[in-house]
């Protein structure tokens, strides 16, 4: 099949969103007021006052972030393919330089930096796709730009379409190499027309460049499902999760509900079995540390993920399997079957798939493993490996059975 735009996309399965603006300041809390909401979204469910707001500029100093070493790491020890950066999330704040408006890093800020610019240099030295997040409808700083479960009655959208939105994702177009997607997020209010517009405006510069599922009136280049929801069933098309690691996206320092590696782990292969991209997100505080914990747990996700790096990029949708086994999941390729093994055993037994084997293997070391393929008394095809008995206390490990057939063949429950 030709390679198309989305392939590398498709081809990717991990990659990471950074939410990072003047939210991470605040990290929560205003005023002795915790928000039990996504900290992000402060500045709105706690009216605060845009002058206000606005004056958190004069704080953000993140001396402790390294472009270089945070994206050195992102690859090497977390395993993801692509980053994904709030260049202007809903507050309107610009994480670059922007001549557009001066609410940015550069002008408003006593960093000065321009840290989408370090992130793209960093990304094209350890060989990462970039891609930035762009609030294309709502933008509470600009007097035009709609404001959610507000009023935005006698707004003239246009304009700040015109003089804002365009003119910035514009500049992010045409000074930070080559892009490989663009987030649009909360589409409300943007007709068909001004969608277009955006569209026609992004293929203009960079015609590869990818729109997320949020573009509006799902005009975008692939499904974006909802925040933290996972399809039951496998999607054909491409299709992509934003999700978090605790319950929000900037960084609020009372939500410690991480989930563990184990859980991440298992959501990341449900996810990539169903044909979709994990895009995992971390908030940094506003010194531009990614909390310990959640460092932690990307560390460990980033071990099984590089470790069964095979089983991982790269793979298909696989189709349903008709038995639900706790602690065991699925990925394929042509002619193989992974299978991920997230719980201990001493062998695998996996009822009712058809095919025949040439071998099985442990993906981690090649360790070649002993296997059965059988027919049980009711017919039905089943295949068993035995897992070494240095593994049977073991958890996440994947084993590959490799398929005479191209696919796997999934037969259903009789009865
Ligand atoms: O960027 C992240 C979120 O900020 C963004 N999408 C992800 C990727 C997002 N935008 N809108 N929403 C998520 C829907 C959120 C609505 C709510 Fe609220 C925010 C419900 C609770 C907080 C605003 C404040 C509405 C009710 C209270």
């Amino acid at each position: 099949m030709a390679k198309t735009r989305q392939q590398w996309f498709e081809d990717a399965k991990y990659g990471l969103f950074i939410h990072w603006g003047l939210y991470s300041i605040l990290a929560g809390e205003y005023k002795g007021r915790k928000t039990d909401r996504i900290a992000e979204w402060i500045e709105n469910d706690f009216d605060i006052p845009v002058e206000e707001y606005e004056k958190l500029a004069a704080q953000f100093n993140p001396t402790q972030f390294d472009a270089d070493v945070f994206v050195k790491r992102a690859k090497e020890q977390w395993g993801v393919k692509y980053i994904v950066l709030t260049a202007k999330h809903h507050e309107g704040f610009a994480m670059y330089d922007s001549k557009v408006s001066d609410f940015n890093v550069v002008k408003a800020t006593p960093y000065g930096k321009d840290i989408l610019k370090d992130l793209q240099l960093a990304c094209e030295k350890y060989g990462i796709r970039m891609g930035f997040y762009y609030s294309q409808s709502q933008d509470w700083d600009d007097p035009n730009g709609y404001i959610a479960h507000k009023d935005n009655s006698g707004k003239d959208f246009q304009k700040y379409l015109d003089e804002k939105c365009k003119p910035q994702v514009k500049e992010l177009l045409e000074n930070y190499g080559k892009i490989g997607l663009i987030w649009f997020d909360t589409p409300m209010g943007i007709t068909v027309a001004q969608t277009q517009e955006l569209i026609d405006l992004v293929r203009s510069i960079q015609p590869d460049c990818l729109l997320s599922g949020r573009t509006g009136n799902q005009m975008g280049d692939y499904m974006t499902t909802g925040d933290n929801f996972i399809p039951r069933l496998p999607y054909e098309d491409t299709w992509e999760i934003p999700a978090t690691v605790n319950d929000t996206w900037g960084y609020n320092k009372y939500d410690t509900n991480w989930k563990s590696a184990d859980h991440i782990i298992n959501l990341l292969l449900k996810i990539i079995s169903r044909g979709g991209n994990y895009l995992l997100n971390v908030g940094p505080t506003a010194d531009g540390v990614v909390p310990e914990k959640c460092v932690e747990i990307l560390n460990e996700v980033g071990r099984y993920v590089t470790e069964n790096s095979e089983a991982i990029y790269g793979t298909k949708t696989v189709g349903i399997y008709p038995y639900d086994i706790p602690g065991i999941e699925f990925t394929r390729r042509e002619n193989k079957l992974y299978v991920h093994v997230l719980s201990p055993r001493i062998r695998i037994e996996l009822l009712n798939i058809g095919n025949q084997l040439t071998g099985a293997y442990l993906v981690r070391n090649g360790q070649k493993l002993d296997y059965g393929v059988m027919r049980t008394c009711e017919g039905d095809g089943k295949i068993e490996v035995e897992i070494p008995e240095e593994l049977h206390n073991a958890k996440n490990y994947c084993v590959c059975l490799e398929l005479v057939e191209k696919e796997p063949i999934f037969e259903a429950i009789k009865g």
